[in-house]
């Protein structure tokens, strides 16, 4: 019988997923840099999750590493310049998340202009007799600018017209298939003319602490911020503040610079509500991606083409 190929895993998969993948490969589970030892020459294919990737010390103790295949879209914790060098193969499970995550930001839009989360709270804390309600704002007619407009940037702006919603983009260029949405090259711009702003930008270099104060100075006393992207996206602590001190309205976020590690500062605040990276995390979506991420090595190490390459 032939030797399996042995597949590190950066982060766990699902059991069904081990039991798929299970048959035609050795699984072995990360643990430290420390303790590979000799199984680091034998590992041929690493599956991560967008927020994990794969860091240098890790992949240059991999030598004969031949294809990444991730658990997400994103892929900026991995090193594409030394995977080109080293003719290490790229993979991800793009397209099947798409709708999971836009509506996980339309999800955190409605929670916080609607106050959902925090009247939530209000209820079970017994408050509801004795003390007064806030009342909320209105979603229909507000102004949604969404940063990063590829899939699911796309996604979410199709779902906010069934709010009545204006939409406008920001991105790196204009896109040509969606001419309804008014295109800003400029996100300050942008967020200036929006109520909601949400961000479904990659992360990486070029989108590092992207909002900035200024960002959110522009978005305003009446704005809110939703992020489904990456926490690198936002200067979080200039984000704390403009919370405090009420200088934007309200934050729903779904990702931090340091998951899980989320700045305490925010648990007190009322007027954001906080998700431990879930947007994609569904049983469906999680069963679509692991099955991506199985296909995609069984593809590669078959010699056929890999199903969603990146690289
Ligand atoms: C996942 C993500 O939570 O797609 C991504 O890049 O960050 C998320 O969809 C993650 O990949 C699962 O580990």
């Amino acid at each position: 019988m032939a030797s399996k190929t042995d597949i590190l895993m950066i982060d766990p998969m699902p059991e069904s997923f081990n039991e798929q993948l299970g048959t035609p490969f050795r699984l072995h589970q990360f643990t430290s840099v420390e303790t590979l030892g000799t199984l680091a020459e034998r590992i041929e294919g690493v599956t991560t999750g967008g927020g994990s990737g794969l860091p240098r010390p890790i992949m240059d103790r991999l030598p004969n590493l031949k294809i990444i295949s991730v658990n997400g879209v994103g892929i900026d914790k991995i090193d594409l310049d030394e995977c080109r060098r080293r003719n290490i193969r790229l993979a991800t499970a793009q397209g099947v998340l798409t709708e999971d995550v836009a509506d996980m930001a339309i999800g955190l839009m409605l929670d916080v202009v609607r106050g959902i989360s925090c009247n939530d709270r209000f209820v079970r804390a017994g408050k509801w007799s004795h003390e007064p309600v806030a009342n909320s704002w209105t979603i229909k007619g507000k102004k949604l600018g969404i940063a990063g407009f590829g899939a699911i940037g796309k996604a979410v702006a199709k779902r906010a017209l069934a709010f009545d919603m204006a939409v406008a983009y920001f991105s790196s260029r204009q896109q040509t298939d969606t001419p309804e949405y008014p295109f800003y090259p400029d996100l300050r711009v942008l967020a200036e003319w929006a109520d909601v702003l949400v961000l479904c930008v990659s992360g990486g270099a070029r989108s590092y602490h992207m909002v900035d104060q200024s960002i959110l100075e522009a978005l305003g006393a009446e704005g809110f911020l939703i992020n489904v992207a990456r926490g690198s996206v936002v200067d979080e602590a200039a984000l704390i503040a403009a919370l405090q001190g009420h200088t934007i309205r309200g934050a729903g976020l779904d990702v931090f610079a340091e998951e899980p590690h989320v700045p305490e500062a925010f648990y007190s605040l009322d007027n954001v509500v906080l998700q431990p990276h879930r947007a994609s995390a569904t049983f469906e979506t999680r069963h679509a991606m692991g099955r991506l991420v199985f296909d995609n090595l069984a593809a590669f190490f078959q010699g056929k083409p890999l199903l969603t390459p990146v690289i």
